[in-house]
């Protein structure tokens, strides 16, 4: 936090958000003062919130799906296709990640955003596709605001890239980005038989066992105006299966029938989204779901998040099983292009998925 607070005032700071290189650094600096109006990106009313629909969000036994009992097995199946086609959002318990793990984790992703600047700047300004990437906002070369968020953004598969510091980051992220990968195969398994077709036929079309995986670590430092800048804007992920926890401090909301629901997820689960190449392959049965990160005044938020896709240089459609019944909705395209796609256009919307609709 703060050491230093700044009186506060009623008109925004001044300061060029462009030449901001780490939110955390200049939300140290900043105090209490009020944000520089390049933050300002709520556009919506503050009712737009169901807070009574939390509650509401599907909860997925692992152990169901993994059971050996044809019955469990079959209902904790069409459970979750229920979640996928009603939320595209679900939590998931019994995953079998330690809980030792995921603290470790998220202890060092906290020491990695505990660097001094100089280090974490060492990764800075690079593509999108790069091993390892430094930054803050959301997607500065297109977006119109700027946003409250750090991030070190890392691909772990089908290369594992990592940095050396924090001493012992690496290895932890190793082994949980393999676990997190193991755990995303059985729900995709899962989610083609919910589908009707057979458990491995998403992870062959997609060529799921060479696929992209991308491993966020944000943080969200406090703000002193929550109520007029946002941590991450609207947007849906890219790949088929995104794997979130966080620090114990909320922020993460997910739309559900055009209103914004707050999750509180349950103690040591995993929050999943359902990201654009899975709606392209269930044809449009399970839409990617639109999600957004809010911020507070008290308490800094860490999310780690892995994103599981395809293979870069698969071609993704409709699954063939699919198209035996029905016309396909989205035409082909490799997940490298979908990719690269998806950084031209506006990105805080579906607009990438709407150039491939047929
Ligand atoms: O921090 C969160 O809860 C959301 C993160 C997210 O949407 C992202 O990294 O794309």
């Amino acid at each position: 936090m703060a050491t230093s607070m700044a009186p506060a005032a009623t008109v925004p700071s001044k300061f060029p958000a462009s030449n901001i290189s780490s939110i955390k650094t200049f939300a140290e600096s900043n105090g209490d003062a009020p944000i520089p109006s390049t933050f300002y990106s709520i556009t919506e009313p503050p009712d737009d919130v169901a807070r009574d629909l939390a509650a509401s969000i599907p909860v997925i036994d692992l152990s169901l799906l993994n059971s050996d009992d044809p019955q469990l097995h079959f209902k904790a199946v069409q459970q979750l296709g229920k979640a996928c086609q009603e939320w595209g959002f679900f939590m998931i318990t019994n995953h079998g990640i330690s809980e030792n793990l995921m603290e470790d984790v998220m202890n060092k992703s906290n020491e990695y955003h505990n660097l001094p600047l100089e280090e974490r700047k060492e990764f800075a300004n690079k593509g999108y596709l790069e091993p390892i990437v430094h930054g803050t906002s959301f997607f500065p070369q297109a977006e119109t605001a700027n946003y409250w968020r750090d991030y070190l953004r890392v691909i772990t598969h089908p290369q594992f890239n990592f940095p050396h510091k924090p001493q012992g980051y690496k290895e932890l992220a190793f082994e949980y980005s393999r676990k997190i990968r193991g755990v995303a195969r059985i729900l995709l398994q899962a989610i083609s038989e919910s589908l009707g077709l057979e458990a491995d036929a998403i992870i062959e079309s997609t060529d799921f066992d060479s696929g992209l995986q991308i491993f966020f670590v944000n943080l969200y430092p406090p703000c002193p105006q929550p109520d007029l800048s946002l941590g991450i804007p609207p947007h849906s992920d890219h790949g088929l299966l995104t794997l979130l926890t966080q620090n114990g401090v909320g922020g993460l909301q997910v739309k559900h029938h055009g209103k914004w629901v707050e999750v509180d997820p349950l103690p040591k689960c995993i929050l999943v989204n359902t990201g654009d190449q899975l709606e392209v392959v269930s044809n449009g049965r399970y839409k990617s779901v639109l999600h957004r990160a809010v911020l507070n005044n008290r308490d800094t938020r860490i999310s780690v998040v892995l994103v599981n896709g395809p293979a870069l240089d698969k071609d993704i459609s409709p699954a063939q099983g699919l198209l035996e019944k029905e016309k396909p909705l989205f035409e082909s395209r490799t997940y490298n292009d979908y990719v690269q796609d998806m950084r031209k256009s506006k990105f805080a919307d579906k607009s990438a998925l709407s150039e491939i609709r047929l």
